[in-house]
């Protein structure tokens, strides 16, 4: 039987690509809410094909609950945030699941990490917590690798990393990830697996801080940055990224600050590349005061930001440029801009407005910030507005960065 502990946006489909492919699988999460609304055959969040994955899961006998389980295997997903002053990985809530777990699981059972956590986490806080138990348990770390968007496709078909201590174990989840996993499963050991993953995502965020600079040298000398990486991109080994208002979600905006937490003054190129895409927001407002003064628009009172998510299609808004941008402004002193996002349905900003048709009402410059399938269709509708697209999204006469 397999426990997964943490039933967020990657325990969850997790839990359920298992169940769905023969796996008996119970979810734990300590949310109520989160295990009520599950065992109400209710969604906590959207995600293309997580409503058939989980009706699939039910009716191969998934179970959710508050309580840890007796099991062969258990899978934590839970989240790992990060110190905000020393940029250091916070294993608090995994410690607090492996602790639970040590006190319901059986000798010979394996606990699998699949939380992102920086090199060596799991020897310095992990390992010591499973020593004192003084039970014969394996620890594995198998980072999840898939994108918010396409989280199910990824589940089947990415390779997969798992590290173990030792290759019986690592046989052991081999056969477990591959009743779902269509690609290969690379078996390493414990740190590699959590140095490859924290790296996977460092070097996504040096890709995009280099097309957000290239934005900055580009804007300042009237080139089109577009052309030029749509150019340099067709050389076969340049593949680089698109520029956009920053880098949100709580993957590659988190995960380069471990390696810069743990090896200050090491860790350059890395620390560059979080500093430029973090100040992308405020690129941002210099480009609306730049608009607006071209435009003549005195207030900000008709202008409104298009999107509220990381990116687009999803619903999550961790970390998401648009709230960089508005705190940017609140700790300016400057009263915030309408907002609208189609993927948000509850009011998490002050100005928030919750139909299309009322933000265009309401707006003469329009920011679009995240690139939503529903902007996309609709724009050619759209006339009479100043908008500044700051993801490449929409074709015709609109600013950009
Ligand atoms: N972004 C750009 N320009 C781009 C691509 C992305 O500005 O060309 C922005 C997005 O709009 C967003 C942020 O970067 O704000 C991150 O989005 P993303 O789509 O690049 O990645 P995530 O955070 O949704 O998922 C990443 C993935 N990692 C890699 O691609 C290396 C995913 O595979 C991981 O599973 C996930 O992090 C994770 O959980 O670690």
């Amino acid at each position: 039987m397999i426990n997964i502990i943490g039933l967020g946006y990657i325990g969850l489909p997790t839990a359920l690509i298992l169940a769905a492919n023969g796996n008996q699988v119970v979810g734990t999460d300590n949310n109520k809410n989160v295990v009520d609304s599950l065992n109400h055959r209710e969604l906590t969040f959207q995600e293309k094909g997580l409503d058939e994955l989980f009706f699939c899961a039910l009716d191969h006998g998934i179970k959710f609950t508050l309580e840890y389980q007796k099991a062969d295997i258990y899978i934590i997903s839970v989240p790992t945030p990060y110190d905000k002053i020393s940029k250091k990985v916070n294993t608090e809530y995994i410690e607090s699941a492996v602790g639970s777990v040590l006190e319901v699981c059986p000798a010979d059972s394996i606990i699998v990490i699949e939380s992102t956590i920086s090199p060596g986490a799991i020897d310095k806080y992990i390992r010591p917590l499973v020593d004192h138990a003084a039970k014969k348990i394996h620890l594995a770390h198998a980072p999840e690798r898939i994108i918010p968007g396409a989280m199910i496709y990824e589940l089947e078909h990415n390779s997969r990393t798992v590290g173990t201590d030792d290759a019986e174990t690592g046989k052991k989840l081999k056969e477990i990830y591959s009743s779902f996993c269509k690609g290969e499963i690379v078996l390493t050991d414990i740190r590699s697996a959590e140095m490859s993953k924290v790296v996977e995502n460092t070097f996504r965020d040096i890709n995009i801080a280099f097309a957000n600079e290239l934005a900055k040298i580009c804007r300042f000398d009237h080139m089109d940055v577009y052309e030029i990486i749509r150019i340099a991109n067709k050389h076969p080994r340049v593949n680089i990224l698109s520029p956009g208002p920053g880098v949100g979600g709580h993957c590659i905006s988190v995960d380069p600050w471990f390696l810069v937490g743990d090896y200050p003054g090491l860790a350059n190129i890395i620390l560059a590349a979080r500093k430029i895409n973090d100040s992308m927001p405020e690129f941002v407002l210099q480009r609306i005061r730049e608009i607006m003064q071209e435009n003549n628009i005195q207030d900000t009172s008709r202008v409104g930001l298009y999107g509220l998510t990381y990116k687009e299609n999803v619903d999550d808004v961790r970390e998401s440029p648009t709230l960089q941008l508005l705190e940017c402004m609140r700790k300016h002193l400057a009263p915030p801009l309408l907002c609208y996002d189609p993927m948000v349905k509850e009011k998490i900003v002050e100005r928030q407005v919750f139909c299309l048709d009322e933000f265009l009402r309401q707006t003469d410059f329009i920011v679009i910030m995240v690139g939503h399938k529903e902007i996309v269709d609709y724009f050619s509708h759209i006339r009479d507005k100043i908008v500044l697209d700051t993801r490449k999204c929409v074709c015709g006469e609109v600013y950009r960065l």
